[in-house]
């Protein structure tokens, strides 16, 4: 009784859409200088799953001090042919010598990178191109990545001091918007040429009736 009850409010909460429709495959978080590329796969299909992706101190922890991004480097891949979003829920590390996350736009850290604006800050630091402070990474409107192809690769370089919460991103496959509709009668464009249609029977039905 109380399972079903259960069920039934969170399949209510996703009809108002307050839940996503897919299940998290797993809680990803990122490596701290494992040297080992992680590497996770998406099953195919839209909203059938995603990754919760968190820095290395996973959700409740802030990330760790001394990350090395040759090191520390996890990859996300989807079927061939899909690509791959990532939505910011949080982001948040150290700007003063810069903790920084880079992407890169394919299956490894040698894939174009996917730049912020920021220049390298000074000895202690890690390189430019990378995101930090609260300017979560993004090419896609605001928090959002999008991949080109069927992977993306993250690399997380921090100093050996001052550390934050890091932060909380959803890993799914893209789904991309649907085609533009057929434009509405309103457009001015299509009010135009329905003008001069009606213009044009117009005119021909003058030359019939004067004929
Ligand atoms: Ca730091």
């Amino acid at each position: 009784m109380r399972h079903s009850f259960r069920h039934s409010f969170v399949a209510a909460l996703a009809c108002l859409g307050l839940v996503p429709p897919g299940t998290a495959q797993t809680v990803v978080d990122h490596p701290y200088d494992t040297g080992v590329v992680a590497t996770h796969t998406l099953h195919s299909g839209p909203n059938t799953a995603f990754f919760d992706y968190h820095d290395n101190g996973g959700s409740a922890a802030n990330y760790s001090n001394s990350a090395v991004a040759a090191t520390s480097v996890v990859t996300f891949v989807a079927a061939p042919g899909q690509r791959i979003k990532v939505t910011f829920s949080a982001f948040q590390t150290e700007t003063a010598f810069a903790d920084r996350l880079f992407v890169y736009d394919g299956a490894d850290t040698s894939a174009l990178i996917i730049p912020s604006a920021n220049a390298a800050p000074g000895a202690f630091s890690c390189a430019a191109l990378g995101w930090d402070g609260t300017l979560a990474p993004n090419n896609a409107g605001a928090n959002t990545l999008v991949s080109s192809g069927n992977s993306l690769t993250f690399a997380f370089c921090s100093d050996s001091s001052m550390n934050f919460a890091g932060w909380a991103a959803r890993v799914e496959v893209y789904v991309p918007p649907p085609p533009a509709s057929v434009p509405a009668l309103n457009d001015p464009a299509i009010a135009a040429l329905a003008l001069l249609l009606a213009l044009g029977a117009l005119a021909a039905l003058r030359r019939r009736g004067s004929g």
